[in-house]
């Protein structure tokens, strides 16, 4: 049998659904999302095997243009070195609009990589009477490039962009088993869960100054026991963290478990604390404790 197998890339700028269509491709959420940019800090890889064909995506940081430190600069790399030897790039945007910054994330996939666009959040657009002007803007401006409209979220027409990107993956090997769904281990996708719930329960300033390590994960049995620690910036967000008689933290490791006991299908014992440590962001050693890549 012959089969064929690629990888693909996903960028955008922040917030476009990138993360969000990873998860819906392949059935199982090993990317965390949320309203806030800047939610993705670590190349995700989704992986999805249907019959002969195996797709490996990954789901890169949106890439960062309004601050320029350490942290920031760190994601940008990370971006361009997840372009290094991929078969094509999805460039994401919005349906509707095509931004300054969609350009420039553009013009960071070098032309010798195939590339496809694709319109996200179509289920915003109104009709026809929309979607047709923002498509032939489009195709002038990524030069008669594929666009493929879709709904991340809804799922519609996310079928017909794995016929496209099909159709162009080199006919090789698998690289990874039928049923793998990441190259991610479970310690990560638990850091990354606890960090979901900062995104999504806190105000702006608090996640971008936080980050999740697991201090230890052990099996029991069937059960995993997972201790994490919040990192954040200044003593003084501790408390907004916790919350009043701890009520806020404790809601956010409930809501974390419940995603990973959904994950790894089966119990899980998580235990969270939260711990200051100043200026980790603007730190070297720190960054790369906290598996920032150089
Ligand atoms: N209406 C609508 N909203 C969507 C769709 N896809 C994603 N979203 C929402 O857009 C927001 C951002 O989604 P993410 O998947 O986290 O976006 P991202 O591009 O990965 O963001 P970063 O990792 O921060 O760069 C979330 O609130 C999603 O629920 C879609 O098809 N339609
Ligand atoms: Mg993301």
């Amino acid at each position: 049998m012959t089969t064929r197998c690629g990888t693909i890339v996903i960028i955008g700028k922040p917030n476009v659904g990138k993360s969000t269509l990873l998860n819906r491709i392949v059935g199982s959420k090993v990317s965390i999302t949320s309203n806030k940019p800047q939610t993705t800090r670590h190349p995700v890889r989704g992986i999805r095997t249907d019959g002969d064909v195996q797709f490996i995506f990954v789901d890169t940081p949106g890439f960062q243009e309004r601050h320029g430190g350490s942290l920031n600069r760190a994601l940008n790399r990370s971006v361009s070195r997840s372009l290094d030897g991929v078969d094509i790039a999805l460039l994401v945007i919005i349906a509707g609009t095509i931004a300054p910054e969609d350009i420039r994330a553009f013009e960071e996939i070098p032309d010798t990589i195939d590339r496809i666009i694709v319109a996200n959040k179509s289920d915003r657009i109104h009709g026809p009477s929309e979607m047709l002007p923002f498509l032939q803007r489009a195709n002038t401006q990524f030069g008669g490039l594929p666009i493929v409209p879709i709904s991340a979220q809804g799922g519609r027409n996310v079928d017909e962009l794995l016929a496209v990107i099909a159709k162009r993956l080199p006919e090789q090997a698998f690289m990874y088993e039928a049923d793998d769904v990441t190259d991610r281990d479970e310690r990560f996708l638990a850091a990354e869960a606890i960090r979901e719930k900062l995104f999504r329960t806190l105000g702006d300033e608090i996640p971008y100054a936080s980050v999740v390590a697991i201090e230890s994960f052990q099996m029991e049995g069937t059960m995993r026991r997972i201790h994490a620690v919040i990192y954040v910036d200044r003593e003084s967000h501790k408390g907004i963290i916790v919350g009043a008689g701890g009520g806020k933290l404790k809601k956010m490791a409930s809501d974390a478990r419940r995603d990973l006991e959904k994950l790894f299908s089966g119990k899980v014992h998580l235990e969270v604390w939260v711990k200051a440590r100043h200026g980790w962001a603007e730190n070297p050693n720190d960054l790369r404790r906290f598996g920032f890549e150089e």
